[in-house]
Formats: structure tokens, sequence, C-alpha cells
């Protein structure tokens, strides 16, 4: 019973789960996501990291963009556009379906969790897809430029081209772990943080009363991904918030990021001479090929890491 517990974001996590649904049965394997992206625009609730993951899992999302559906068309967004209305965050016209049905089940009362799975196994997903929390969690980014934004403000409508001084996270103080996410990391064998944004994906779960404390608890079967190579984010600004906010873009700072939750860290090829640093910190580093360019890269990345012994054998 390999129980597999990942701590997701957006495109990076749905890449490392698309390799780890080849190893992991469906029933073993979980993905704790962030919910701080979720955004209410045209009285619709829009969760772009579970629906990141959920199309990017059924084979549905458009290879191109990483988020939204292939072949989707911007009807419904040209018409808001003829009107002058608010058309800086692209809802196509197959993806409203999805907003639609899940703001109406909220407001009749469902949890996002209920939601989230009933839309995931529409799709065919046989994992179980958990937001971090049924309750309101939002990002908010503090900026010079314009004061405190939405992350979606912030990520999409001024593409993060904006320097962030601070960022919180609005609600995760009473917020509650949604049901079978302590469960899930509890007995998990193993807990995979994904090569997601640090600071504005993972942060952000580890926000939530009662996961971080869980985590430092079995540090020891966590495993960390970094989603920094040499230097730089593959994707997103992790690497400018990292340096904004006081850490450092290298895998090193990754390792210092998440050192009191991870005993070990993943770190690609490219960054081999960060493995001491990284060990300096007492971290384990574990060296691979992690650029998930195909799913067999995926695949790959996977295996090695459910190969990992958890540190703690690797200390005896
Ligand atoms: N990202 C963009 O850069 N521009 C968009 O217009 C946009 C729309 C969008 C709609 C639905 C959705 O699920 C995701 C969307 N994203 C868009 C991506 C989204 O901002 C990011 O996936 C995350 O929030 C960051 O991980």
């Amino acid at each position: 019973m390999t129980k597999t517990a990942v701590i997701c974001g957006g495109v990076g996590a749905a890449r490392l789960l698309s390799g780890l649904v080849q190893v992991v049965p469906g029933r073993d394997l979980a993905a704790i996501v962030n919910v701080g992206d979720d955004v209410e625009l045209h009285g619709l609730h829009v969760s772009p990291d579970l629906d990141t993951i959920t199309y990017t899992l059924a084979g549905a999302v458009s290879e191109e963009r990483g988020w939204g559906l292939e072949g989707e068309t911007w009807k419904a967004m040209e018409m808001l556009g003829r009107y002058g209305g608010d058309d800086w965050f692209s809802l196509g016209d197959q993806d409203l379906g999805t907003h639609l049905y899940r703001t109406q089940r909220l407001q009749n009362g469902d949890s996002l969790s209920v939601v989230s799975a009933a839309i995931a196994t529409a799709w065919g997903l046989e994992f179980s897809l958990l937001p971090v929390t049924n309750d309101r969690l939002r990002t908010v980014m503090t900026t010079d430029q314009h004061g405190d934004i939405g992350f979606q403000e912030y990520f999409v409508r001024h593409a993060h081209d904006v320097a962030a001084t601070a960022v919180r996270f609005e609600g995760a103080p009473t917020s509650q772990p949604a049901p079978g996410v302590l469960d899930w990391l509890e007995n998990a064998e193993r807990i995979i943080i994904a090569p997601s944004n640090p600071v504005v994906s993972v942060d952000p779960v580890l926000a939530v009363p009662g996961v971080r404390d869980l985590l430092q608890r079995r540090r020891r079967q966590v495993i960390a991904v970094s989603p920094i190579i040499g230097g730089k984010a593959l994707k997103g600004p992790a690497d400018r918030l990292m340096k904004e906010l006081g850490g450092t873009a290298s895998s090193a700072g990754v390792a210092s990021w998440y050192q009191e939750v991870a005993g070990t860290l993943v770190l690609d090829t490219i960054d081999a001479d960060d493995a001491a640093a990284v060990e300096a910190l007492g971290v384990r580093p574990a060296i691979t090929d992690t650029i998930m360019s195909t799913v067999e890269r995926s695949s790959a990345l996977a295996d090695f890491i459910l190969a990992l012994p958890c540190s703690e054998e690797a200390a005896s």
C-alpha cells in the first residue's frame, strides 16, 4: 500500500502527477491542491490549480497554455469584450461550463471537496483530488505599484511583471483542512511537494492549520522537487518571488525554503554542484533529470522519487 500524497500547485504538479498515475494505483494517490489562486469573476468561482490538474490528467488540457482546454473557443469572452466587460482573465466557452457547475453546487451548499471530486470523476480521474481547505483562502500580493492585489490580478492582469514586497494567505489562519487532507498526510508512505511555486503555490497549502506541523513531524517522509533549475523557474515567477521575499533562487534556496518540512530535495542534474549546500542545510539531495518535457520523463521522475528510501533510512 504505497499511499502517496502530493502537495500541488498548477502546471508543474500536474506534470508530475501525470508520471505518478503511471506507477501508483489511483486508490493510493492523493493530490492536495492549493486554492489560494481561486478567484471569483462574473459571479463564478474559478479554481485554476484544481482545474489545471483535472484537465491535464484527463488529457484535455491545452498543451500550449498549460491551463484551460485544448480546442477551446472564446465566444463568451468576445461578447464580454464587446460590452467593455472584464476580459483580462480568459475563460473559454467549455471552461465556463466547469465554473457554472462548480458555482451552482457551491451555492447549493456543497463543499469544494465534493464538487472537485464530482468534476474529477466526470473526467475519469481515479486518484483523490483534494482542495487543501473548503474554506475561503486567497493569496494576496502586496506591491508598490498596485498596492494589495489578488493573485490572478498579479499573475494574469499584470503578467506577474510587478515586484511583490509581501504575500499573505487571507483566510488561512481560521481555515480547516478539507476532509481527508490530514488523514492522507498522516498515513502516506511518502509526501511529495511537487515542483510548484514555493511562495504562492506550496506555502498557501502549508498555511492551513495542521498541515505544516504534520509535515515537520513527518519530514523524513517528505520529498520536495525543486521548481528552480539553474537559478530559474521553468514557468512563472518562482525565482523572482523567492528573491523578492528574502530567499535565493537556487536549489539550495529551495532547500532552505523547505528545510523544516522536507527531509529530501530532488534537484536537477544541472544543479548537481548545489548538493553540498543542500546537505549542509540538513536536507538530503537527490539528483536526477527533473525536466518533465514528456510523459515518459514524468514517469521516470515519479519512479525515481518513489524509489528513494525515506531519509531516515539514509541517515542511519
Ligand atoms: N493564465 C494566464 O496567463 N492568462 C489567463 O487568461 C488565464 C486564464 C485562466 C482561466 C482558467 C484557469 O483555470 C487558469 C487560467 N490561467 C490563465 C492560468 C492561471 O492563472 C494559473 O494556472 C494559476 O493560477 C497559476 O498556477
